[in-house]
């Protein structure tokens, strides 16, 4: 039957196979394996060369190598931005972040996403599943004028998610505090808590004038207030009883995502798992110490790779293995110095963090967005090594193609089904897409890689050791041959550059 043939397309070939029931019987059952548990793992700042699986050295990332060897790895994956919020804000709404001028947000920055604003998690709440978000969130929560003391809202619940547990904004921002669903955890209202990004308030301690409590030097810009020894970004007051403690983050989000997990075990679940690490500061917990020739920042990816494989066990023990979709991945490329001295640079060794590409986090080489990028779905996904070009942005139509959401036509504006590609059937995929990075965008065409002149040269990008790729003229690369984009040739392909750039204008226009 028509039911049972499209049960196996997916390939629950098996479910269906054994299935003697009448058609009217099976096709609940066929219904639900249609809809499998989504579960994505979202790292921070890891970069394309910093797992085992895609080259790493000095640092194992066993747990996850797992999954990309049994799955899909994909060698040319990409989040829509070299920084956070924007390719946040693209892999939850499936549209470029410049259409909403998603940039880097302080701590107390308002809700990018306003309620009303269909999302990858709102769309899947339409199929029926239950939807968490547990880790960092970083776009903005509140009406702009938040009161951290009181119901902070709107955020993820407002915008299709059943449950957050969130680190508000990033590890080096305040405030430096869990919020569960609307409220910080662990506030006790006898200590309110304020926070700032005008100017001190309170009596804690800032890294400008109490450099001697710090445990890692900071520049100027991650030297306000002084939480677990680190100087954050940002002022903050009160609250004591619910600063987080950065070498719990493991064991404190992990646990929540597994609560998660069994809690939604009956019904199809979408599992937002957003993670702090391999950020700055880097504070794994002491466990990692060993794990890595490279100091925190090797330690910290240890430690990731730890906690993914701690979800992907619980769903194992669970028996939803076959019937979970995992797709990891990163929000940008890599970065080693990012505002305090923890010895990443010294301690790098032969590892590159980027692999072969040029660039990493805030770049405009393909550093900055070619991220690890991984499909898992036992039984169904054949393990294999895909070089498809794709993006984070096109998981929003995909998933809706796989769980039989219509999407309207002004939802997910950039976002493109390419469901075939993500499930491995094809290695075809994107033949034009953007790459954001500060305000700035550069155009993949297949195997070129086209960046428009320059407006600015950002000018903190000297002090990251990160090629930006920022210059005042045209380039264009051959990335077939030459993948660290170092010889530019649009000065002898003007008929290119003109075509590539009308392309990139367009896409830019919508
Ligand atoms: C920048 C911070 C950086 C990091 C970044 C956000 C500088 C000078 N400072 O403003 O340390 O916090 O914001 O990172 O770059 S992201 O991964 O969330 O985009
Ligand atoms: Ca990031």
């Amino acid at each position: 039957t028509s039911i049972i043939a499209s049960a196996m397309l997916i390939g629950c070939g098996q479910a269906a196979v054994e299935q003697t029931a009448t058609e009217q019987e099976i096709a609940p059952k066929t219904a639900e394996r249609t809809q499998p548990n989504v579960v994505i793992f979202y790292i921070d700042d890891l970069g394309y060369g910093d797992l085992g699986s895609y080259g790493a050295v000095g640092v194992e990332t066993p747990e996850i190598d797992r999954i990309a060897n049994n799955g899909i790895r994909f060698t040319d994956g990409h989040s829509s931005a070299a920084t956070c919020t924007p390719s946040r804000y693209s892999l939850l709404t499936g549209e470029h972040g410049f259409r909403n001028k998603a940039k880097i947000l302080k701590g107390d920055a308002p809700a990018l996403i306003q309620p009303g604003k269909p999302t990858l998690a709102s769309m899947l709440k339409k199929a029926g599943y239950a939807t968490g978000v547990v880790g960092k969130w970083h776009l903005g929560l509140g009406n702009g004028n938040v009161d951290w003391n009181a119901d902070i809202k709107p955020g993820p619940l407002e915008i299709g998610f059943d449950y957050s547990f969130l680190l508000p904004a990033t590890g080096d921002r305040v405030p430096t505090v869990y919020v569960e669903n609307h409220n910080i955890v662990n506030l006790d209202k006898n200590d309110p808590i304020s926070v700032s990004y005008k100017g001190k308030i309170g009596d804690m301690p800032t890294g400008y004038e109490n450099p001697e409590l710090l445990r890692y030097v900071a520049d100027k810009q991650h030297n306000e207030t002084i939480v677990n020894g680190v100087s954050r970004i940002g002022h903050m007051s009160g609250g004591t009883s619910a600063h987080w403690v950065d070498e719990d983050f493991a064991t404190v989000f992990t646990d929540k995502a597994i609560e998660f997990i069994n809690a939604n075990k009956e019904k199809p679940f979408f599992l937002f798992k957003s993670y702090h690490d391999i950020h700055v500061p880097r504070l794994p917990n002491d466990r990692f110490k060993d794990k890595s020739t490279m100091g925190v920042r090797g330690q910290a990816i240890a430690q990731m790779d730890w906690m993914t494989g701690r979800v992907i066990k619980e769903i194992e023990k669970l028996g939803l293995a076959e019937n979970t979709l995992i797709i990891f991945t990163s929000d940008n490329g890599p970065v080693l110095f990012d505002g305090y001295m923890d010895s990443a640079v010294d301690l790098l060794g032969d590892h590159k963090p980027a692999g072969p590409y040029s660039g990493g986090k805030y770049s405009r080489l393909e550093g900055g967005t070619r991220v690890p990028t991984i499909a898992y779905w036992p039984g169904t996904i054949k393990p294999q090594v895909n070089n498809a070009l794709v993006s984070q942005m096109d998981v929003y139509k995909s998933l809706a193609k796989l769980v039989g959401v219509d999407v309207s036509e002004n939802e997910a504006v950039d976002s493109l089904d390419q469901l075939d590609t993500w499930l491995g059937k094809t290695a075809t995929g994107r033949t034009d897409l953007l790459e954001e990075s500060l305000g700035n965008v550069a155009l993949r065409h297949n195997n070129y890689k086209f960046i428009p002149k320059s407006k600015k040269k950002p000018s903190f990008i000297k002090t990251k050791l990160i090629r930006g790729g920022y210059e005042f003229h045209h380039q264009l690369y051959d990335l077939n041959t030459d993948p660290s984009e170092s010889n530019n040739i649009a000065k002898d392909n003007p008929d290119l550059v003109k075509q590539l750039n009308a392309r990139t204008e367009e896409i830019v226009n919508g």
